[in-house]
């Protein structure tokens, strides 16, 4: 099952079929435990509309929700990190946390600084090297349990990372730093370890860039990251976790304004941004 936000509710894909539901508070209506049994009984008394207007939702499925984030969880964040940062010392560190028992967590955004489908994620004006990062997204409610997934984009200026590792809140927390879209995916059992993550780059309509991984590339386990993420913090309105990426385009490459980034994974959809 898939849910979409929209300014009246949420609209609820099951297989072929479309549901909409009139939702005051988007909070209340995705933090739940049981969350796709929940919608499964729901659903049975909603009026069905077409698909036709999917595509066009740009809201991202957040309410009140924080957006953290997941780092060095697949060896090519490790080795583009441990290369961009040898100038400046910090290669050791990304190789460590790799293989540390506890993983790099760290804040990301708010609602106010992420955009849905379609918006304009930026790339800051001090910055010039960036990339958008591909990445599986949790969707965890305040119990602690993973009840979705979504298409996550984790803006980053590899320039201020690399000039020093200290610096990393300001390479990924700007205005426009995150996108989440287009929907939530809600499946009954875990998301399928074969799914994949997919990213293409366009630049004035030709593609500059594209790249794919398979989850199960990923070092370590959804449920391991949450677990550290809530040993102390609480999140009374569930939250976001961006699971890592595990695609670095060369080093050669960076984002421009004006480029268009399509990022796929299986079972939930393509998030399109553009570059502003
Ligand atoms: O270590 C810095 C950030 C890592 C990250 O965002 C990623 O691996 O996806
Ligand atoms: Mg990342």
């Amino acid at each position: 099952m898939q849910i979409y936000k929209t300014a009246e509710g949420a609209i609820i894909k099951k297989e072929n079929k479309v549901y909409v539901k009139e939702v005051n508070d988007w909070d209340a209506f995705i933090n739940r435990t049981g969350l796709h049994k929940a919608l499964l009984a729901e659903i049975e008394e909603l009026p069905t509309v077409g698909d036709g207007q999917l595509g066009n939702i740009t809201e991202p499925p957040m309410g009140n929700q924080e957006i953290w984030a997941s780092g060095v969880t697949y060896k090519r964040s490790k080795e583009a990190r441990m290369e961009e940062s040898r100038k400046a010392g910090g290669g050791s560190f990304y190789d460590r946390v790799y293989d540390a028992e506890r993983p790099e967590l760290f804040f990301k955004a708010t609602a106010q600084r992420t955009v849905g489908n379609h918006g304009t994620v930026r790339i800051r004006k001090d910055s010039h090297w960036d990339v958008p990062e591909p990445e599986l997204t949790l969707f965890i409610c305040s119990e602690g349990t993973i009840e979705g997934y979504t298409v996550g984009n984790d803006m980053s200026s590899r320039s201020i990372e690399g000039e020093n590792p200290l610096y990393l809140p300001q390479a990924k927390t700007y205005e426009g730093c995150a996108s989440i879209g287009p929907c939530i995916y809600v499946p009954e059992a875990p998301i399928a370890s074969d799914t994949k993550i997919a990213i293409q780059i366009l630049r004035g309509g030709t593609v500059v860039f594209t790249g794919d991984i398979g989850i199960d590339q990923m070092k370590r386990q959804h449920q391991d990251l949450v677990d550290f993420l809530f040993r102390e913090c609480e999140f009374p309105n569930g939250c976001f976790l961006m699971t890592g990426t595990g695609i670095v385009p060369p080093d050669d490459f960076s984002l421009q304004v004006g480029d268009e980034v399509q990022i796929t994974i299986d079972g939930i959809g393509t998030l399109i941004n553009f570059v502003g």
